[in-house]
């Protein structure tokens, strides 16, 4: 019969995607502008986008005949509230449409309150560097949970808080393209407060999710597997510490700071009101191993180089390494440090021939599978991504999709990729097969049922 890998039973299997990157029309937002202002790599702007806006229904039907059972999706704050305190009631009506057309198809819905997108007015006032943003932002949770909660299961309040403040207001990539240690580390903890603070509102008025459960709430954090570059003599050591530094005045520090209940430095060191404990689970968005080359004769964020690689490191089209051990070391990592159920929001490649997809997917399914037998509870995964999508500064150019959506296509169409397919049968067996591995990526047999990656 062959090997067998077989994931738990209710083990949760969807796609993960964000409002911004397969809406379009998103034109009350900072990102909006920043792309018209050139700053896109491949010149591209996210425009009318994949249409998800218009096209959901039809995007849920695909996801039924591909038997994909859950969705992580999110709402676009500019369009909720593009003016100061005014509300668009038929965008709300839009955001109801769309996660009914999921609960009508009984496909599982993750919802997500933040991924890195402000209404203009809102940056216009100084973005989280405001005193009184996490107010407003609360303003938005409120409503949105006052107004759609019955339909998600799982809450993300925040996605990947680090990426926007770091990139952000520290090495001056996103907007509003600021380069303070100090403004990082404060937006950082406002982040935190905004956290703690949605848990609190979505646990206080959520209803039960479908199927009369309590909802589930945390964030999904970015990890990387950072390695320091070299290890031998003084430039070694000078590294190891500055993957230390880099680890933890980034999500270890988050993440301490959420165990402990105090943000950590460089976050503010105090107290903040209900963040110890603010998770229902821990949201793992994971792609990539990080070697971190250390540059003493620079004296900005270049000085900590993650661009440069080790030869011989097979890299995706985003540049990233392919480490597939990395995910099953940030697993147990995460397990450890907090011993709550671990949902995997993100894990995908930027592939728009499909040819390492598959491997990819099966090498990192390998590595879960791994954590969960070692005893990490780990209930479900969400692949990024459901279909192409808008890649931030690299535009159109990068394709995360199972689904391929050609952006300069008037009709957008949809076409499932191999790996579409591929996904869809692990999910029926719920285990990944020899025969599936054999049909789909005969390369990744050593990593998937051999010792390849069992580092
Ligand atoms: O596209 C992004 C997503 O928005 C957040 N996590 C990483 C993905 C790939 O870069």
């Amino acid at each position: 019969m062959g090997d067998r890998l077989e994931f738990p039973k209710n083990f949760v299997w969807g796609t993960a995607t964000a409002g911004h990157q397969i809406e379009g029309h998103n034109s009350a937002s900072d990102w909006w502008v920043f792309e018209h202002e050139g700053k896109i790599h491949d010149g591209t702007v996210s425009g009318r986008c994949m249409d998800y806006w218009n096209k959901y229904d039809e995007d849920h039907a695909l996801m039924n005949t591909l038997g994909y059972p859950a969705f992580r999706l999110g709402v676009e704050w500019a369009k909720v509230e593009p003016r100061d305190g005014h509300f668009d009631a038929q965008a709300i009506e839009r955001y109801r449409a769309i996660l009914k057309s999921l609960k009508d198809r009984n496909i599982r819905i993750c919802l997500t309150l933040y991924h890195w997108v402000l209404p203009l007015w809102f940056a216009a006032k100084g973005g989280w560097t405001n005193p009184a943003s996490a107010d407003r932002f609360m303003k938005f949770v409120d409503l949105i949970v006052d107004e759609l909660g019955e339909y998600p299961e799982w809450w993300v309040t925040l996605n990947e808080p680090l990426v926007p403040s770091l990139a952000g207001y520290l090495g001056g990539e996103f907007p509003p393209e600021k380069k303070s240690f100090k403004l990082y580390g404060e937006v950082t903890g406002r982040l935190l407060e905004c956290h703690a603070r949605a848990y609190q509102l979505i646990h206080r008025k959520a209803p039960p999710a479908p199927g009369g459960t309590r909802p589930l709430a945390g964030i999904a954090q970015a990890y990387q597997w950072i390695e320091p570059w070299g290890s031998d003599g003084l430039p070694g050591m000078a590294e190891q510490v500055a993957a230390r530094v880099f680890r933890h005045g980034s999500f270890v520090g988050w993440d301490e700071s959420v165990v402990s209940g105090r943000a950590q430095f460089p976050f503010g060191s105090r107290e903040i009101p209900n963040l110890q404990n603010s998770y229902d689970f821990c949201g793992v968005n994971y792609y990539f191993r990080m070697s971190l080359k250390f540059d003493p004769s620079k004296t900005d964020m270049a000085m900590m180089d993650t661009a440069t690689m080790p030869d011989g490191i097979e890299k995706t089209e985003m540049g990233w390494q392919i480490y597939p051990p990395g995910f099953h070391k940030i697993l147990m990592e995460t397990w450890n440090r907090f011993r709550k159920p671990i949902y995997i929001t993100e894990n995908g490649i930027a592939d728009s021939a499909d040819k390492v997809r598959p491997r990819y997917l099966l090498w990192h399914l390998r590595q879960l599978h791994r954590a969960i037998q070692d005893g990490a509870d780990i209930r479900g995964y969400f692949h990024w991504s459901f279909m192409d999508n808008f890649e931030w500064k690299e535009g159109f150019c990068k394709q995360f999709g199972l689904v391929a959506v050609d952006h300069t296509d008037p009709a957008l169409a949809r076409r499932p990729r191999r790996s579409a397919e591929l996904f869809s049968a692990i999910i029926a067996e719920n285990a990944i097969t020899e025969d599936l591995v054999r049909e789909y990526a005969p390369e990744a047999l050593d990593g998937v049922f051999g010792d390849q990656w069992m580092e």
